[in-house]
């Protein structure tokens, strides 16, 4: 049995016409946020993007097919499913190999498009290097998947659950670039800025696909990471989210949740203790994202 990639009908006509396609995950929509504000955001997104004259080719392997692409009813079956796998480098031949179903987070989103030729991904934010690592081990394959496959990912830097100065010592480690755009200081997802300085600042779509263009014919392989902060008016200042964080995590602790299950239930926790707030930040940062990867993907068609 070969591998096969099913593309969506807009996909499909967007390759044939070497058109700029941006790819999205699908962890945010089954895992990230609840239903019906992750599919009417994810539908959002996608006219983000058709709107910045790109494609959307959101991810997912749905009864043992991967697809690139899903059309309205796939997108709204997903956004409702429950017990739906989270999908990472690890098991996701295994849910293709035996029928399954999962949403691809960041790292087998980033496989997925990289087989399908797709070089610009948008997400909400990255996983990490979780709090407690040093005893847990809890870091997410996220960061090895950017070392290892040439794809250009697009987020709000990594979410402020986790140790972000950690996070970007293993990303230094893994040779990764990681690009703040227009601001000196690495975003911290639901805050425009963490107090770290961001190892590398682009202000221009056309030099990240520039930078991108250069990594792969000097044989470097892997991604980069693009560190885009939350629009001003969306943000949540960081005074604000930080106890509500720390809550969180206590509570993780105390509740026991391990593994690929602490991320949703930490952002599900927030949303709680922030009335919805985190969520509207989420939305917004995530479409200001899809705008951004867009043009990264026209400069990159443009270029090539
Ligand atoms: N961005 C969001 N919400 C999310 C995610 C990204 O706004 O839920 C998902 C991505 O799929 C990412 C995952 O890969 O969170 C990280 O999970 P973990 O920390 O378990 O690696």
């Amino acid at each position: 049995m070969t591998l096969q990639l099913h593309f969506s009908d807009e996909v499909a006509a967007a390759r044939a016409a070497s058109a700029p396609i941006v790819a999205l995950e699908s962890t945010i929509i089954t895992h990230g946020m609840p239903f019906p504000q992750n599919v009417e955001t994810a539908r959002m997104v996608e006219a983000v993007i058709r709107e910045n004259g790109a494609t959307p080719a959101t991810i997912a392997v749905l009864d043992g097919n991967l697809h690139i692409g899903l059309n309205d009813a796939q997108l709204d079956a997903l956004g409702q499913a429950t017990g739906v796998a989270k999908l990472s480098r690890a098991d996701m031949a295994a849910c293709i190999a035996t029928g399954g179903t999962g949403a691809t987070t960041v790292a087998a989103t980033m496989i997925a498009a990289h087989l399908a030729g797709i070089s610009v991904f948008a997400t909400g934010g990255i996983g990490g290097v979780h709090r407690g690592a040093e005893t847990s081990f809890d870091i997410s394959a996220d960061l090895r998947e950017l070392s290892k496959t040439p794809v250009t990912v697009v987020a709000a830097g990594a979410k402020a659950i986790l140790d972000l100065p950690k996070t970007l010592e293993v990303l230094e480690t893994l040779g990764v670039p990681v690009i703040a755009y227009g601001q000196d200081t690495f975003p911290a997802f639901w805050s425009r800025s963490s107090d770290l300085a961001a190892p590398l600042r682009m202000d221009d779509a056309k030099d990240i696909a520039a930078a991108a263009a250069t990594r792969a014919q000097m044989g470097l392989e892997g991604g980069q990471l693009v560190a885009n902060p939350i629009p001003v008016d969306a943000e949540i200042p960081r005074d604000a989210i930080m106890p509500v964080i720390e809550e969180a995590l206590s509570a993780a602790e105390a509740e026991g949740i391990s593994a690929k299950n602490v991320t949703p239930y930490l952002l599900d926790r927030i949303f709680h203790a922030t009335e919805g707030a985190s969520l509207a930040a989420n939305i917004a940062l995530v479409k200001n994202n899809a705008q951004l990867a867009s043009r990264i993907a026209c400069a990159s068609a443009r270029a090539s």
